[in-house]
């Protein structure tokens, strides 16, 4: 039988108001303990807490949810108490007197999922949503919560339910082959689902990126102005500035809202032939990270003349950004070359001195690629790196039902397989493995 388990929902320290959750068979028992008659079903009471001693604990909101209409399924309630140490403190230690324990982290949601109550992908958009920072990763999050996942998936998964069906009332008559309508009409049912996978692996890159942030890495030559450029942009004195080349060694992360989206921006090391041991590895990582980035914001001295742009171009890419600083300064004869080899290769280029003008021009172009590469329409067929290796096996399942179509046992073996995946998405199966990575990763009390 299911323990009885407590937490505090709301941040831990002085506040105003502090928010105990109750989950479990002996939730009312609990509640009749402390306060007496139990209120109404969903309505918010006040009500003197006591102690098994008849001590008074607190003057609280009373919340009484009883299962299974209730967050987790479970009877359920909710205590506003005064946020004080003390409070908390004695209503805990009367509760745990009452055979209550407290929560592990992200076990009421566990309950809920157990009990029905959310999918796994409703789970994880509870985590996405306590963890999100930016407007953009909220809608995302919420949209997931209200089923938007879920739903995409459970359509897919009940389309190739009904080709299972078909495939196998075939097999029912190895005799004959199967005739030539149902193998087409199968084929075509199992093409349009693949299609519309591959089209939601494509689109996949930006549920991800919603969630997880868009990464930035700003690139180019020792001296360039990259440490100057990341703390205009950052707004915050983060990144050490000297006249010094190779003053910045170690990557240098900061988190930025552009258009409700959330950034992940890098200042790295200059590339060059790496001086000593140190700027050796700074420059290895400041290779790894830019060639991983979404975008890489490429620093250009215009002004310099010794070629070091050139130690750059292996790691831009068509689309990425080629920010010419130093515009209060003439241009060289680096600059120039450097412009053309941005028109051939597709790079966009802006001008900028950012002493002067803080590289406004850099984080109009940075709005525009975040949008672009965030945005859509329609809701995502996938907001984490475990829902696309789902979908791509799921494509392959399908890909093989296609090849092995004229023998109905083999395609729909493939396609229970391709069903099999999308389940794993929402947590009809094979969940065990997921499950405690994902509630270890929320709060206690959620
Ligand atoms: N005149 C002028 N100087 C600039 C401008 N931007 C940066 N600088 C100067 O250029 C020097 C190098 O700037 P940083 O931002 O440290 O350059 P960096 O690319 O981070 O250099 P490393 O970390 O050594 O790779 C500093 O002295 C800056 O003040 C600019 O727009 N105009
Ligand atoms: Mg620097």
């Amino acid at each position: 039988m299911t323990d009885t388990i407590f937490a505090l929902a709301t941040a831990p320290g002085r506040a105003a108001v502090a928010v105990l959750r109750l989950s479990g068979p002996d939730a009312l028992t609990a509640l009749r303990a402390l306060s007496g008659s139990p209120p109404k079903p969903r309505r918010a009471t006040v009500r003197r807490l006591r102690d098994s001693d008849g001590t008074v604990l607190d003057q609280a909101l009373v919340l009484w949810f009883p299962g299974p209409d209730s967050y987790t399924g479970e009877d359920c309630a909710e205590l506003s108490l005064h946020g004080g140490a003390a409070v908390i403190d004695g209503v805990t230690r009367a509760l745990i007197a009452e055979g209550l324990r407290l929560a592990q982290p992200g076990e009421f949601t566990r309950r809920a999922f157990e009990n029905g109550k959310l999918d796994l992908g409703q789970a994880e958009a509870v985590a996405d949503l306590v963890e999100a920072e930016t407007t953009r990763q909220a809608r995302q999050a919420l949209e997931q919560l209200g089923g938007a996942l879920s739903r995409r998936h459970e359509d897919w998964r009940s389309r190739m339910v009904e080709v299972l069906v078909r495939l196998e009332a075939a097999v029912d008559f190895p005799d004959e082959d199967l005739p030539p309508e149902v193998v087409a009409e199968a084929g075509a049912k199992v093409e349009q689902l693949r299609a519309e996978v591959d089209e939601a692996l494509a689109r996949a890159q930006s549920g991800l990126r919603v969630r997880d942030g868009y990464r930035v890495a700003i690139i180019g030559a020792p001296n360039a102005g990259k440490s100057s450029l990341f703390n205009a942009l950052s707004d915050h004195d983060g990144a050490i500035v000297t006249s010094t080349p190779g003053t910045t060694r170690d990557i240098i992360e900061t988190h930025l809202t552009v258009a409700g989206y959330r950034v992940i921006l890098a200042d790295t090391a200059g590339l060059r032939t790496g001086r000593d041991e140190i700027e050796v590895e700074g420059i290895r990582r400041a290779r790894a990270w830019a060639d991983d980035a979404d975008l890489r914001l490429w620093v250009i001295d215009r002004a310099a003349s010794d070629g070091g742009w050139r130690a750059s171009t292996p790691l831009v890419r068509v689309g990425d950004i080629g920010v010419f600083n130093k515009m209060d300064l003439a241009e060289s004869g680096d600059g120039a070359e450097a412009r053309s080899f941005c028109a051939i290769n597709g790079l966009e280029t802006i001008d900028i001195a950012v002493n002067l003008d803080r590289g406004a021009k850099v984080l109009d172009g940075l709005q525009a690629r975040v949008v672009d590469a965030s945005g859509g329409a329609e809701f995502p067929a996938a907001t984490r790196a475990r829902h696309v290796t789902q979908l791509t096996l799921a494509r392959a399942d399908l890909s093989r039902a296609l090849s092995n179509l004229p023998q109905p046992e083999l395609a729909a073996e493939d396609v229970r397989l391709a069903a099999r995946a999308l389940e794993r998405i929402t947590g009809r199966v094979g969940v065990e493995d997921v499950l405690d990575g994902l509630f270890a990763t929320f709060c206690i009390g959620k």
